[in-house]
């Protein structure tokens, strides 16, 4: 297994997130890739090399050009009128404002952003192109031949929309390389979000097109993050009706009721015969995680590895959420070394 890590993730790093009526520290913090950096080189997994830089063409493909933009020039500018302290936005233009773009950096941040929990800091730009540019690198690996390549990175991706940040990401990794993918092979592209949180930016992403299969096991939106989308009836639209299947499940969700969802998620992937899976992995389902209400406990992981591995499809994996620090690094290399070892 091919990992692609650079260390400029640690260039992002929010102080804080708007809580439950509270400013707390960041759970997408740092650490978090180093525990899985340390856990997959101590699992001997294979490789891990810095990425190639691939510059704005393959962000352009998924993002817009003035959302692009904003993300590159808003610190400078929030900066300078507000001073060292992350760019959080207070503010937003729900229906029944005017759909102007607006100019002032206090009510860009609400017209590009969901919510109160994803900062943008002096390094976030930085961090979040580099973290593109492993995922499109590891890309690189699978188109080389590998069987599976991993995408140690962060900021995550998966709420990440065309023109909208939130849930601490700014970029959606796993969206860009779909749809290098597609570009450069004309072929179909099948999508397994894993985390515990539904990925909204990409299934928005991808809601009408056929040629992206769109399937997401998370925490239902009625009680969970994101909850303005994820549920079971949203199918897709146009050419795309039919390829976006959603498992949403209630808190507390026993871990065989999981799996049997993944099962029910790996049939419409089989079905699909997809030139390649893209793996969006967050391991925020485990029953230790500070933030989430699923179960999966370590051992579950490597199980889930197997699973996707008898997929028998190149693999790109892609981390995205998992928050009990100590232990996300082997969460992930369970997933990692399950996989390898079935594939
Ligand atoms: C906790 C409130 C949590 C935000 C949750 C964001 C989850 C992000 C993620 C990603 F993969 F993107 F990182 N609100 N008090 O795990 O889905
Ligand atoms: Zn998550």
């Amino acid at each position: 297994m091919d990992i692609i890590f650079d260390e400029r993730h640690s260039r992002h790093a929010g102080r804080v997130e708007l809580g439950a009526g509270e400013l707390v520290p960041c759970f997408e913090k740092p650490e978090r890739a180093e525990f899985v950096l340390a856990a997959v080189r101590s699992a001997g997994l294979g490789a891990i090399e810095p990425p190639e830089a691939y510059g704005p063409e393959p962000l352009k493909r998924v993002h817009s050009e003035p959302y692009l933009d904003f993300l590159r020039t808003a610190w400078q500018e929030w900066k300078a009128l507000v001073g060292d302290v992350d760019a959080l936005p207070s503010t937003w233009p729900v229906p029944g404002f005017s759909d102007r773009v607006p100019t002032s950096i206090f009510a860009r941040l609400g017209y590009y952003c969901f919510d109160v929990a994803t900062p943008i800091t002096e390094g976030t730009w930085e961090a979040a192109t580099a973290a593109a540019d492993c995922t499109l690198t590891a890309l690189a690996k699978i188109r080389a031949g590998a069987r599976g390549a991993f995408a140690l990175v962060r900021p995550p991706g998966h709420h990440a929309a065309r023109d909208l940040y939130g849930g601490y990401c700014y970029l959606n990794n796993a969206a860009i390389a779909a749809q290098h993918f597609v570009d450069e092979t004309r072929e179909r592209v099948a999508i397994l979000d894993v985390d515990y949180h539904h990925g909204n930016g990409t299934q928005s992403i991808f809601y009408d097109r056929g040629d992206v299969l769109f399937t997401s096991l998370h925490g239902d939106p009625n009680q969970e993050f994101p909850f303005y989308l994820g549920h079971a009836e949203e199918r897709g639209a146009g050419a795309g009706k039919g390829t976006n299947r959603n498992f949403p499940m209630p808190w507390g969700t026993p871990v065989e009721t999981w799996f049997e969802a993944l099962e029910e998620a790996c049939r419409a992937i089989e079905d699909f015969a997809p030139g390649i899976v893209i793996v969006s992995l967050g391991v925020d389902t485990f029953k230790g995680d500070p933030i989430s209400q699923f179960l999966l406990e370590s051992d579950d992981y490597t199980r889930l590895g197997e699973r996707i591995a008898r997929l028998g499809r190149p693999t790109l994996f892609v981390l995205e959420g998992g928050y009990a620090v100590e232990e996300i690094g082997v969460n992930v290399a369970n997933v990692l070394g399950g996989f390898d070892a079935s594939a």
